[in-house]
């Protein structure tokens, strides 16, 4: 049976000069090349928010970027504007093998809901499709790579282990925010989820 490896975010706006960048966001991007020629299925998130979208500040009066909210759903971080349809900033990091791609599945592009995770938006309860796929091609064990570590890396494989998928996170190839510590937290939320970790 082929195994997926699912490549989390690597856009313009969460690598250095970016509007959320994420420290050495960039930087993963060649290994993340060299490691799709050793899959049988490649399958790339992309953040894809509408502008106005509830999960910027600015959409919030008041509010600062990187605080925290309470939404019909639960706590939410309100972010700096980023990956807005259509904008470079949106785009995928110009290096990245994007032709290697069967699928790329867009995220976040409910204006009431963020999605961290490529299963589920943020209320836990509506579906990507990712799930559907996945199990429609037989494929069972998956590969995490990407931006960011601590939200949508975390989010998508925790919800992947808990669908019963096997999981490894590529630690090496991810890079995080790490917010009020949020780095470390999630490598402890993903090693007590059941995630393997590789490097
Ligand atoms: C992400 C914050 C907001 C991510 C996306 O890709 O980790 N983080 N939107
Ligand atoms: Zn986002």
């Amino acid at each position: 049976m082929s195994e997926a490896l699912i490549v989390i975010d690597v856009q313009k706006d969460f690598c250095p000069g970016g509007a959320l960048a994420v420290p050495k966001g960039d930087d993963i991007v060649p290994g993340i090349n060299q490691l799709m020629t050793e899959y049988g299925a490649v399958i790339l998130t992309q953040d894809w928010h509408p502008a106005g979208h509830s999960s910027f500040a600015s959409s919030h009066p008041d509010a600062a970027p990187m605080t925290l909210t309470q939404m019909p759903y639960g706590p939410q971080v309100l972010w700096p504007d980023h990956c807005i349809q259509g904008s470079d900033g949106a785009n995928f990091h110009p290096d990245l093998a994007v032709d290697r791609a069967d699928l790329i599945i867009r995220k976040g592009f409910n204006p009431k809901v963020d999605s961290y995770s490529a299963f589920f938006e943020n209320d836990k309860i509506t579906p990507t499709g990712l799930e559907g796929y996945l199990r429609t091609r037989g494929l069972q064990k998956l590969t995490f790579v990407g931006l960011a570590t601590d939200f949508c890396v975390n989010y998508s494989a925790v919800d992947a282990v808990q669908l019963g998928f096997e999981v490894t996170v590529r630690t090496d190839l991810c890079r995080g925010i790490d917010m009020d510590g949020s780095l470390p937290a999630a490598l402890e939320e993903m090693a007590e989820a059941g995630i393997t970790f590789a490097a």
